[in-house]
């Protein structure tokens, strides 16, 4: 009987091992699932060549002020269920104004908008000439819609996009009403789940009258949603150069420039003579001399060289930066007609890197810039052409040669601004704190990297693509997952260095080694070590060395920085007052000069540009105040000194010469003390 017993046990505890073996073999081959990510093809864009009038082109916007619905958070596809693109918007629900291009949060004064989560609703309606009707084909482009946008025509769904920041575009020839009246409907969604990018979470919360839903997310901004660049109608003819692809480069020291071209044509010319079409390409001087000029082959690519060439130098690295020439696109069917006519603005230079140097038309580069935000009162990361331009200006006052598009790609606008003003862009994907790595999320990332090279390629002024800000790259997947988008972003453009904005110690990263370029971003002082000045520059040193012993790379800081409050004075220096974030930078300057000696490091970014608003956190008065400059866009006290630092530099390292305000006079006391630009 016992032996029964015993044996009977023995069998059970038997099957309980094997049972917890089962779970735990299943429990392994779950996590080993998870964790195999497949590097999967992405669809590639087409067209979306910036709209430009030309001889064969129209282009029509559709800016101004549309209608505009909020839908019930707990209901947000009652719109499409109920039809509302099928008539006017106002037939379904009360319309309130909404300008276009802005973010929707803060144009009224209500809350539920301002912090709404899911489906909003713009319609407006417009007429498009009699004249679109003949022998063309006529496009729908939007710059930007966040986060993801569904667009009807006449009550046609005409096309979906997901990812904030770039352009979308769709034909719309054969749903418009020629000589009549038209209508538009776009529905955009702002949601942020772990599989968009940027990533976020929706959770139900109960509140005073039940149950409410949340958006968190951990980056630093705010979710600002809404049509956010501009809407374009534009005419195409029905055989019409769809995208074009600039390489240049320079030889015989900077003498000899050279631009290959790749040109893809949408529609064939079946209807004209024959199927065989070739391109002329005609560059002009900024003075508009014709500097050369060839025929290309059936193919449509080819080469052009420009003698006694005008190098695109960045901003104080030359005394004519961003020099651009006209680059005229003529597409022509072999009969002579002549097809299609696109201009471009090209910029001829040359990019090149090591595993210490950085180098522009053979110069080697020490940036000087800033990480940004595309942000300002009222129409949050809406295209506002007075602030791009005031921008600029600032950033050409204060000094600076470059910025990163922390955290998400800018308007084409200021892209095209940066060409012409010479200031560097290293290009961000929207891609911020990333983890949880997932195969969904991977295919999204690289196709945020596929739309942005798509978009920004042909533009002097990008001199890197930045993969990614702050992603988790001490996780376990972090390995594989970036690797295969490093690689994909190179597969796609070659021509440029890849770096991403690393925070996490150098010790913990899985990234690094596959980028190019290292670029980190630490608070000392700040986050770290609040309020110890004494606690910086030691510490900035090491922490670049480390990165550059780790990789062996270039390394630059791409964020440092305090939060201030603008009128704040405290004097000794303290948290939160202009003081400090003047003596925060000086320390940091001390740390740079001390690194740029040892040749590997590259440049140096402050964090941030302006004041920019965030999510509501009781570690922000009114947003992020780490701007050198406010919110509207005037300086604070650190700004004279960064002025003074970078053009300090600029002179040093670029022999740029300084304006006239640079110091203030002080006293005639002699030699030994600075009292005006000559003394640098
Ligand atoms: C960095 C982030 C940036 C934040 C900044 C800050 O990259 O987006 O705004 O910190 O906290 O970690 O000011």
């Amino acid at each position: 009987m016992h032996l029964k017993i015993r044996l009977t046990r023995r069998k059970l505890e038997i099957w309980a091992l094997s049972l917890t073996s089962l779970v735990f073999a299943f429990y392994i081959l779950n996590l080993t699932l998870a964790l195999i990510i497949l590097n999967k093809d992405v669809q590639t864009s087409r067209g979306m060549l910036y709209p430009r009038e030309s001889e064969t082109r129209e282009v029509r916007t559709l800016d101004g002020i549309w209608n505009f619905v909020r839908s019930d958070e707990s209901n947000p596809t009652q719109g499409i269920r109920d039809g509302w693109f099928k008539d006017d918007l106002s037939k379904s629900r009360p319309t309130i104004p909404m300008p276009v291009p802005a973010s929707y949060n803060d144009i009224t004064t209500e809350q539920a908008l301002r912090d709404h989560v899911g489906t909003v609703w713009y319609d407006r309606k417009f007429f498009v000439p009699r004249s679109w009707a003949h022998e063309q084909r006529v496009w729908l482009r939007f710059g930007s819609v966040h986060y993801e946008a569904f667009v009807w025509m006449n009550g046609q769904l005409v096309v979906k996009h997901e990812m904030g920041h770039l352009p979308f575009e769709t034909e719309v020839t054969h749903l418009l009403q020629y000589g009549a009246e038209n209508r538009i409907t776009v529905m955009c969604d702002n949601a942020l789940i772990q599989t968009t990018v940027p990533q976020g979470k929706i959770s139900e919360m109960a509140n005073d009258g039940g149950v409410t839903i949340i958006q968190s997310y951990t980056f630093d901004f705010f979710n600002y949603a809404g049509i956010h660049r501009s809407v374009h109608l534009y005419t195409t003819p029905k055989t019409f150069i769809e995208q074009v692809d600039i390489k240049t480069n320079l030889t015989n020291n900077n003498s000899v420039g050279h631009v290959d071209y790749s040109i893809i044509v949408n529609g064939s010319a079946t209807n004209e003579a024959d199927n065989t079409l070739y391109a002329r390409l005609l560059l002009y001087s900024r003075e508009g001399d014709l500097v050369s000029n060839v025929r290309s082959d059936s193919k449509l690519l080819g080469s052009l060289q420009v003698e006694n060439v005008n190098p695109w130098w960045p901003y104080l690295m030359h005394s004519d930066p961003g020099y651009l020439y006209k680059l005229e696109i003529k597409l022509y069917a072999a009969n002579e007609q002549l097809l299609d006519v696109y201009r471009l603005n090209v910029g001829l230079r040359t990019l090149s890197w090591n595993n210490t140097t950085f180098l522009i038309n053979g110069k080697p580069i020490y940036f000087r810039g800033f990480g940004r935000h595309e942000d300002a009162d009222v129409r949050g990361k809406g295209l506002d052409n007075a602030l791009m331009t005031r921008d600029f200006n600032l950033l050409k006052w204060i000094g600076a040669n470059a910025y990163r598009t922390s955290h998400y790609p800018y308007s084409e606008e200021s892209m095209q601004f940066a060409d012409r003003h010479g200031i560097m862009i290293i290009d961000e994907c929207p891609s911020v704190d990333t983890e949880n790595f997932n195969q969904v999320l991977l295919g999204k990332h690289k196709s945020s990297l596929e739309q942005l090279v798509h978009r920004d390629r042909n533009h002097p002024s990008v001199v890197m693509w930045s993969i990614a800000n702050e992603p988790r790259t001490g996780q376990l997947n972090a390995d594989t997952y970036f690797q295969f988008v490093a690689n994909y972003t190179r597969s796609l453009d070659g021509t440029r260095p890849i770096t991403a904005a690393i925070a996490v110690p150098s010790t913990d990263d899985k990234a690094g080694r596959y980028l190019d370029i290292i670029s980190f971003n630490r608070y000392n002082a700040w986050y770290s070590n609040t309020g110890r000045l004494d606690m910086v520059t030691k510490r900035v040193i090491e922490e670049a060395t480390a990165w550059n012993k780790k990789y062996d790379k270039p390394v630059l800081m791409a964020e440092y920085g305090a939060d201030t409050l603008e009128g704040l004075h405290l004097q000794p220096a303290f948290v939160w007052s202009e003081e400090f974030q003047t003596a925060v930078f000086s320390q940091h300057f001390k740390a740079f000069d001390a690194l740029r000696r040892k040749k590997w490091f590259i440049g140096e970014f402050v964090w941030n540009f302006a004041d920019f608003k965030t999510a509501q956190s009781y570690t922000r008065v009114g947003g992020n105040k780490k701007g050198v400059f406010t919110r509207a866009r005037q300086p604070k006290a650190a700004a004279h000194l960064l002025r003074q630092r970078y053009f300090a530099l600029g002179r040093e390292v670029d022999q740029c010469s300084l304006p006239d305000d640079l110091f203030t006079y002080i006293a005639d006391v002699g030699n030994s003390v600075k009292h005006d630009s000559s003394d640098l």
